[in-house]
């Protein structure tokens, strides 16, 4: 039975599309998506123990402290019952990565290689939807109504960590701490690069990888 589980991670430099990629992956296949920045930010906005903690990193760029995230992203996955699913966020740092494989033994990473001029320029326009995580961008995904969520009609945030200097911080410490693990993951043999400026150019290549390494079962009505 736990053998047909799906588990997959989709990285990335922050801008790069994860979660927009993300939210076209679980409409074409029954992945649970679990995206840690949503969930502290959830946390963050709830004045969780967690958020508290979380906020003082999130808000200069920095990354949340490993022993936290690891016991957090654990929980959650638990927490699913063995249904398949695709991490966002996590694992961000190598310590990280081999917790995850120690733990669970993942068949598939994706990884969003797109420039950092591009993400620099489209992380200015991003708006969000705080409960849901849904993401807009006023340049390339406007939301239906301005500074409204296309579902809810609640509004749309911008995040703190989008302000010019931190995102520069973010972009740094992804160099220099998260793209290590991409040694990890292509020594271990299931890492696929997909690189391009814009999510819908690198979309199709994304679902044609999924379609080749996703069990059937796992697979919705859309993507087949
Ligand atoms: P997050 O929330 O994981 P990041 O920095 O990894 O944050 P982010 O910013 O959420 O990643 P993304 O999900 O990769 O970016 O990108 P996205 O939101 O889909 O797209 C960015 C914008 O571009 C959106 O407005 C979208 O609409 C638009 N867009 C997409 N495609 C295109 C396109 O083709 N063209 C155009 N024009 N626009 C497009 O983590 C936040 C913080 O939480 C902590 C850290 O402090 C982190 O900085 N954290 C952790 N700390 C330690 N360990 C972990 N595992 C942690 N996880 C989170
Ligand atoms: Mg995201």
């Amino acid at each position: 039975m736990a053998s047909k589980l799906f588990k997959c991670v989709i990285l990335g430099a922050p801008g790069s599309g994860k979660g927009t990629i993300s939210s076209r992956i679980v409409k074409n296949f029954n992945l649970e998506h679990i995206s840690s920045g949503d969930k502290l930010r959830l946390n963050i906005k709830n004045n969780t123990e967690l958020g508290i903690q979380a906020k003082k990193y999130i808000s200069q760029g920095e990354l949340v402290p490993d022993s936290i995230m690891v016991r957090f992203i654990l929980n959650e996955i638990q927490k699913l019952n063995h249904r398949s699913w695709l991490l966002d966020g996590f694992p961000r740092t190598v310590a990280q990565a081999k917790e995850l494989w120690g733990s669970h033994k993942l068949n598939l990473v994706i990884n969003l290689n797109v420039p950092f001029e591009v993400i620099i320029e489209r992380v200015k326009g991003r708006w969000l939807h705080l409960p849901s995580g849904r993401v807009y961008n006023i340049d390339f995904n406007a939301p239906k109504v301005p500074g409204k969520d296309d579902i809810t009609g609640e509004p749309l945030v911008q995040r703190e960590d989008d302000k010019p200097e931190v995102v520069m911080k973010r972009l740094q410490n992804y160099d220099k701490i998260t793209k290590p693990m991409v040694d990890f993951y292509k020594e271990v043999g299931i890492f696929h690069d997909f690189k391009g400026n814009t999510s819908d150019e690198i979309w199709p290549k994304v679902l044609d990888c999924l379609k080749t390494n996703c069990p059937s079962e796992t697979a919705t009505a859309q993507s087949i």
